[in-house]
């Protein structure tokens, strides 16, 4: 009997052992396995923390890449814009140069920066210093009105005076005279006739005599008509005696130069 319970003993130690034993095993698993887990989840953490990341470069690459995008476009932008102001500046440039105004070249002429070339010379030229402005005298010269004497819709100055004073022709950046009043026989003046303006130059010097002479232009170097009309005595001694009139060198009756007279001197604009 005592063999058979020692036996039995040992059996029950060695179950117990194997038992503790498998129950240390198992724990070492279960303590294993909640590593390779906390592993597991670790490496879960960093996959996310990686994906994150790269999802954030890739959206950091891609804006990036947009906002360079925009600031190519912005720069040619700027470039395309920096070269119509460059054109531009060209051009307004070579406007002043070729363009400056008639009024501009009046201007620059009556405070004196430029001179005016001649009618007569064109070799010869003057500034406005050289005239005798706004003094008392009786052949002083002013500053007159611009209006469009030549017809070709820019204004032409005017500068009151002796004997109905200048005009002046402003063109291809110069000031160019190109009416003036030369004397008893030559007193300047402009009319409105037939819907253009003419320059009417007039001799009134003699008693009995009454010449007048028009000009009608296109561009104040360009004269495309002319008109000549006046009345004279017969005879000359006597002033009470008749008058011929003419037209352009054909005679005409005193109705047609009385009419004629009237339809211009109406207009007439005297510029002394
Ligand atoms: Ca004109
Ligand atoms: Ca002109």
């Amino acid at each position: 009997m005592n063999k058979h319970k020692k036996i039995i003993i040992l059996v029950c130690v060695l179950l117990i052992t194997l038992s503790i034993v498998a129950c240390g095993q198992a724990r070492e698993d279960e303590i294993v396995n909640v590593e390779e887990f906390a592993i597991g989840q670790q490496e879960n953490n960093v996959q996310t923390v990686e994906s994150t990341d790269s999802e954030i470069k890739e959206d950091k690459t891609v804006n990036q890449q947009g906002s360079n995008v925009q600031a190519v476009e912005s720069l040619e932008t700027k470039g395309d814009e920096t070269i119509d102001v460059e054109e531009s500046n060209t051009q307004e440039s070579e406007n002043i140069d070729s363009e400056i105004t008639a009024d501009e070249l009046f201007d620059l002429f009556i405070n004196g920066s430029i001179s005016a070339i001649s009618s007569t010379d064109l070799t010869s030229t003057f500034y406005i210093t050289d005239l005798n402005m706004d003094s008392e005298e009786w052949d002083s010269f002013s500053v007159g009105e611009r209006e469009d004497i030549d017809n070709d819709g820019e204004n032409e100055l005017i500068l009151r005076g002796p004997y109905g004073g200048m005009y002046l022709d402003a063109r291809d950046g110069k000031v160019y005279e190109f009416a003036v009043g030369e004397g008893d026989g030559l007193v300047l003046s402009y009319v409105v006739y037939n819907g253009s303006t003419w320059v009417m130059y007039s001799n009134r010097k003699h008693t009995g005599y009454e010449a007048y002479h028009m000009e009608k232009f296109e561009g104040a170097d360009n004269l495309v008509a002319e008109m000549n009309f006046n009345e004279e005595l017969l005879d000359e001694n006597n002033v009470e005696g008749e008058e011929k009139y003419t037209l352009n060198g054909t005679e005409i009756s005193y109705d047609e130069y009385y009419e004629l007279c009237s339809k211009i001197f109406a207009t007439e604009v005297n510029t002394n």
